[in-house]
């Protein structure tokens, strides 16, 4: 049934489709067809019949068939109008077998970032989490959050507002948050079995309904199709993601931490000095009075420009 929906979504995607072709096409009774088109209303969009088959003339802002409905990128979408953590989500669905897909929300109740920090997700927020199954070392996870921190930040541009990376997983706005990434892995040693890359993006949020010093797309430039920006994330991940060296360049184009005096706060103490670089691991690199210093994990706070 998914696997139909999803083909007859991208058959009306390419323009008009008589309801018998894509009965023949499927192997499915006109009846079948017809049934796929008024889930497709039911979920708000319009389908009109027309001379040349059925015609999609509006698609809902935001939603699984919404997000699937042009899609270039092959993920399946799972939605919920609200739910706990997108993350929790995924990573149940990993334990259970699954293969990558995307777990999407509106609204989430108990979301959260790192190391069990709350993290505020009100309805209108683009919170959702990417389940892979990546044939990599543990040592290049960290460089799918890179990854993901670039395709959000260009897909926030491509919308028009002016984003820039702080390291590792920050997407801001002069000095406020607009995007938090949040990857969790499971694995031996050397295999990884799962990874999810959480992504939170203040869209269509009103600043009071967040915490201090964070801001949305809606504050900064309006409000936005959620599909179309989501789609724009999805496509730039998945062609990203197992790209190295592409995307620790454009890591570095859109890097807002690079050049910074920094202070990094490590389980090993605190580490300050100019970011220079990041690693093919996604380790900042921090020119100290020890020289360069990669540093894998930690909170930086950007002290002014070295
Ligand atoms: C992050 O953590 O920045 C990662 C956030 C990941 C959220 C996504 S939403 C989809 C998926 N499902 C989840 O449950 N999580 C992921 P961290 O660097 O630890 O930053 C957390 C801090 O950001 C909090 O302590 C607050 O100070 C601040 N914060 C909370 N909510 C925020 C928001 N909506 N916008 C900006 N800052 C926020």
């Amino acid at each position: 049934m998914e696997d139909n929906r999803r083909f007859v979504l991208d058959a009306l995607n390419s323009g008009p489709v008589p309801g018998p072709a894509l009965a023949a096409e499927l192997d499915i009774s006109r009846t079948a067809v017809w049934k796929h088109i008024d889930a497709l209303r039911t979920a708000g969009f319009t389908v009109r019949p027309t001379d040349e088959g059925y015609a999609v003339t509006a698609v809902p802002e935001f939603g699984g068939l919404a997000v699937a409905f042009g899609l270039d990128a092959p993920f399946d979408i799972e939605y919920h109008e609200s739910i706990r953590s997108t993350n929790e989500r995924a990573r149940e669905l990993a334990a259970g077998g699954a293969r990558e897909c995307v777990v999407l929300a509106d609204e989430q109740t108990r979301g959260h970032g790192r190391l069990d920090r709350g993290w505020h997700s009100p309805s209108g927020g683009i919170w959702m989490s990417v389940l892979l199954r990546p044939d990599v070392p543990p040592a290049r996870v960290p460089l799918l959050t890179l990854a993901a921190a670039v395709a959000v930040t260009e897909a926030v541009r491509e919308s028009g507002t002016g984003a820039a990376i702080k390291w590792p997983n920050d997407v801001i706005v002069g000095e406020q948050k607009l995007a938090g990434i949040l990857t969790e892995m499971g694995g031996e040693v050397d295999r990884v079995s799962w990874v999810v890359i959480g992504i939170g993006l203040n869209a269509n949020v009103l600043p009071d309904e967040l915490p201090a010093r964070a801001t949305s797309l809606l504050a900064e430039g309006g409000a936005v199709e959620r599909r179309l920006v989501v789609q724009r994330i999805l496509e730039a991940f998945d062609a990203l993601r197992t790209d190295v060296d592409e995307t620790r360049d454009r890591w570095r184009t859109h890097a807002a931490t690079l050049g910074q005096r920094v202070r990094v706060e490590t389980t090993d103490g605190v580490v300050e000095g100019e970011a220079i670089d990041v690693t093919a691991s996604g380790a900042l690199v921090v020119e100290t009075t020890d020289g360069p210093t990669p540093v894998h994990v930690g909170d930086c706070e950007h002290l002014r420009p070295a």
